[in-house]
């Protein structure tokens, strides 16, 4: 019996070496100290031997029982040691992992950097509603109901019962609401605002988007004239598109400006050369006027002694005139492997 004893530690001592993590361990636990173990087996076996052996028999057994437990002991030891050892170590030389910052999306990135030219000049800021009442979109602005220059804009009408004097609300489809907003606002000029906000028309196509941002800029004080809207341009146009970009004025017709212009910059693809992006050297910026004397009284401003101009650009065209995105509706696409080209 002492050979068979010796014989099943001599194994168990390899297997409970060798064991490489703890499931293993279990599971000659359950082989050495479970029910069918060889050490049970001998165990029944006693009774069977002459009655003088058995005491040793059973001693015999039970030492090899303990040498068992300290063999399971000490494998259990070993596998936390080896677990613990090595989460310790750091390879120093290994490459470095690359950590992913995020950035700020291209249509945020170019209000920023409005804001920063516009309140170079003393431009303040102002938010107004981007759903708003019909007088402030339209009415204010010398567009009375049903005129035509109203179907221009393709407005979203909102259902809900209209104010008596303001009329029906929409859904802003030009930051031009808060001219009369911010006249009401500062009550007696000097006025310098910029109003950025979302707009929205009926309109899709790789220029037009149906949620798109305006900046609104309005200036208004005594003596002001077209060559300080002139030179306000120029200064953005260089500070934002760079030195080699040039502005020129288009007459155009705007029935809250008088006179009215397409404000529009040299091509960057061709430098104004003409190409087939541009078509004749020249981009549309957007839109702007010297401040119709009906929409000054309207802000209750007196014309006689005031004046000033405005200008609405888009700001996804904006940013296509200086990145060459080919179609604006990638913006909106979410698409990273789009987004991540601008950080
Ligand atoms: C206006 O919205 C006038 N309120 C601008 C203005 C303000 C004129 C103050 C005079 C004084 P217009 O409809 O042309 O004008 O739009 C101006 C600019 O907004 C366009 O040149 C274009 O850059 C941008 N825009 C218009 N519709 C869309 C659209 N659906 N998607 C993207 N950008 C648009």
């Amino acid at each position: 019996m002492e050979k068979r004893i010796r014989k099943i530690l001599n194994e168990a001592a390899k297997e409970f070496e060798s064991a490489g993590d703890e499931s293993e361990i279990d599971q000659l636990y359950v082989k050495y100290f479970g029910k069918k173990s060889p050490l049970n087996k001998l165990t029944k076996k006693i009774s069977t031997l002459d009655p003088a052996l058995k005491p040793k028999a059973g001693q015999n057994i039970n030492k090899a029982k303990s040498t068992l437990e300290k063999l399971f002991d000490r494998a259990k030891r070993n596998v936390k040691t080896k677990k613990a050892s090595a989460t310790k170590y750091i390879d120093v030389t290994a490459p470095g992992k690359k950590i992913t910052i995020g950035h700020l999306h291209l249509v945020s990135q170019a209000i920023e950097e409005i804001v920063t030219i516009f309140s170079k000049l003393g431009y303040s800021l102002q938010s107004y509603p981007e759903i708003d009442w019909d007088w402030y979109a339209f009415e204010s602005l010398n567009m009375p109901k049903d005129h035509p220059a109203r179907d221009d804009w393709e407005t979203f009408f909102v259902k809900a019962p209209p104010n008596p004097k303001l009329g029906n609300q929409v859904l802003t489809p030009h930051t031009s609401n808060g001219q009369v907003r911010e006249m009401e606002n500062v009550k007696k000029p000097p006025i310098r605002m910029i109003n950025i906000a979302r707009c929205y028309r009926r309109q899709i196509d790789i220029s037009h988007t149906p949620m798109f941002h305006q900046f609104e800029g309005l200036l208004i004080d005594k003596n002001i004239s077209i060559p300080n809207l002139k030179g306000t341009f120029d200064y953005f146009t260089t500070n934002f598109f760079g030195k080699n970009r040039v502005t020129r004025l288009r007459p155009h017709h705007f029935r809250f400006t008088e006179p009215s212009f397409e404000v529009d910059v040299t091509c960057d693809v061709c430098g104004g050369k003409s190409c087939r992006i541009c078509k004749s050297g020249w981009l549309e910026l957007g839109g702007a006027g010297m401040v119709h004397p009906k929409v000054l009284e309207a802000g209750k401003i007196d014309p006689k002694k005031y004046s000033g101009f405005a200008f609405g650009w888009g700001i996804e065209r904006t940013i296509s005139m200086k990145t060459k995105i080919p179609d604006i509706r990638l913006l909106y696409q979410n698409d990273i492997r789009f987004l991540e080209q601008f950080s």
